[in-house]
């Protein structure tokens, strides 16, 4: 069977919650060869965002948009998870910590948790303090477990002066010599942003992007 046609039907399964055959659609393309990321990307990804229209202000389908968040955590823990890289990193170096959560006003996690994945594949050691979170929260958490990096993602558009106030608390402690820590951010809602715009280091397009910046600044595998 084509490559399109099996995303296809992988796109059809998640949309319609059919965890089973999401499940093993995503078996047998991984085990022919296709890219975990294409998965996530052209398959998981796109499944979730298709459903825009249905998840709006006016209009919104929450059970439908549920049930695919749950066929696409299924086939991201069942069948993703043995395809990532395995860290060979048992104890992370200091500094290789992230504290990830979604900002304050925002309870979307789907795409946080496949960060939090690919993090974890690659040898960091994830603090998730999961959704809603205060930017002190973000800033305290960064500073108790030593974290080298802050993730923080926003879908919501309304929340984007939370993330700028993450760097503004941490300017605040920096004067009592706090060691740096970069501020990474992701989710639908800031793509068309710049990093001033938001007052972060970077902002990643998606979860492998992310990874790509890790490596350049030095931390990554
Ligand atoms: C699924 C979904 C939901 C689910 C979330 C389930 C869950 N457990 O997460 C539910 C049903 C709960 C929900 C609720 C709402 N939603 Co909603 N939702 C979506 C939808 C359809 C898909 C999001 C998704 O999961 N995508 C799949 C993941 C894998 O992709 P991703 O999140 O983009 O993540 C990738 C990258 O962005 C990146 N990334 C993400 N986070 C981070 C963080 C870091 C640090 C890094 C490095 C990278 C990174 O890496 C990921 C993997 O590559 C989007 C539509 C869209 N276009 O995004 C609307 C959308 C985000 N929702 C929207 C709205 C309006 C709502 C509601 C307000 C609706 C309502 N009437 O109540 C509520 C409440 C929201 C709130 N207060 O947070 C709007 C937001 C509009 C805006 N710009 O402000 C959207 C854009 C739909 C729309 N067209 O209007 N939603």
């Amino acid at each position: 069977m084509k490559r399109e046609t099996e995303i296809h039907q992988l796109i059809k399964a998640v949309v319609d919650g059919e965890t089973k055959s999401a499940v093993e659609l995503s078996e047998r393309l991984l085990g022919s060869g296709f890219p975990v990321e294409g998965l996530i990307h052209e398959g998981l990804t796109a499944a979730l965002r298709s459903l825009d229209a249905k998840c709006t202000n006016e209009e919104f389908n929450l059970l439908e948009i549920m049930l695919a968040g749950r066929s696409m955590m299924a086939v991201m823990d069942k069948v993703a998870a043995k395809y990532l890289p395995h860290s060979s990193t048992a104890e992370p170096a200091p500094g290789r910590t992230i504290v990830l959560g979604a900002i304050k006003g925002d309870i979307h996690e789907l795409g946080k948790h496949v960060v939090k994945m690919l993090m974890k594949a690659n040898g960091f050691r994830v603090i998730d303090l999961g959704k809603d979170v205060d930017p002190a929260s973000f800033v305290k958490a960064a500073v108790v477990e030593g974290a080298g990096y802050i993730g923080v993602s926003s879908l919501i558009t309304l929340t984007i002066p939370y993330i700028r106030e993450i760097r503004e608390i941490r300017e605040i402690l920096y004067k009592d010599g706090l060691p740096d820590i970069k501020v990474l951010a992701g989710g639908a809602a800031i793509q068309q942003a710049r990093p001033d715009d938001l007052n972060v280091d970077y902002i990643a397009k998606d979860a492998f992007d992310a990874i790509h910046y890790l490596n350049s600044v030095g931390v990554g595998v």
